[in-house]
């Protein structure tokens, strides 16, 4: 993993960095070297950790990671392919995705980083949105009901599917080695405080 934070372009009070650092613990303690391994992201706050990784990446288009993420594993199923966006790009314009990479059943892990906001583009509602709260989009309140990943997931035949929190380091790497391991589809959604703009 790449040491030098003067790269690195996030709010200095944000958390993500907790979960980059569960993605690396998870991949060293399970010995994966890293060229075998293939990190791909879409574009936002949390995809911008596809530059901070030391290993081969990919920061492609904003809901086309998984695509991408796919082709990579098809053309050398041998390699270890993580793919991470956020809430935005995963669940509300990369959805259709998301559900057929579940249905395909192909060997990568989706990790989404969930803000519960489009924070890269300054805050706007995005599916996992509570309802009523305000954003910059929602000036009145968000009206439209946020839905549960796990059980979308589960509609389109995911066999592994966990919800884990930011605050717990250990509960993070763990899930991600659990994933990795898993010779399926996996995904796993990350709830991520966005003090910028995330304020419920
Ligand atoms: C096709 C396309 N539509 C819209 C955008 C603008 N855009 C860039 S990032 C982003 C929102 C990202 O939100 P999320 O996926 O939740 O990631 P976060 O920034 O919250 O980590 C949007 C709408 C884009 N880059 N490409
Ligand atoms: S806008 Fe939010 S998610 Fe993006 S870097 Fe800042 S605190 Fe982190
Ligand atoms: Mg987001």
């Amino acid at each position: 993993m790449r040491t030098n934070l003067q790269s690195i372009q996030r709010c200095p009070w944000c958390w993500n960095f907790l979960i980059h650092l569960a993605i690396k613990q998870a991949l060293e303690s399970l010995w994966i070297e890293k060229e075998n391994v293939v990190f791909v992201t879409g574009i936002g706050c949390g995809s911008k950790m596809s530059q901070y990784m030391d290993c081969y990446w990919a920061e492609t288009l904003h809901w086309r990671g998984i695509p991408f993420a796919t082709g990579v594993k098809l053309a050398n199923p041998k390699l270890t392919v993580i793919s991470l966006s956020g809430d935005g790009d995963t669940y509300g314009i990369g959805l259709w995705h998301l559900l057929h990479a579940a249905r395909n059943n192909i060997n990568i892990l989706h990790i989404t980083c969930d803000n519960e906001n489009y924070a890269l583009t300054t805050g706007q509602a995005s599916p996992t949105t509570p309802l009523d709260v305000k954003t910059n989009s929602t000036p009145n309140g968000n009206y439209t009901k946020p839905f549960d990943p796990v059980n979308l997931l589960e509609s389109a035949w995911c066999g592994f599917v966990k919800k884990v929190d930011w605050k717990d380091l250990n509960w993070m790497k763990e899930t991600i080695k659990e994933a990795i391991q898993y010779e399926w589809f996996a995904h796993i959604n990350v709830n991520q405080p966005c003090p910028s703009w995330r304020r419920w």
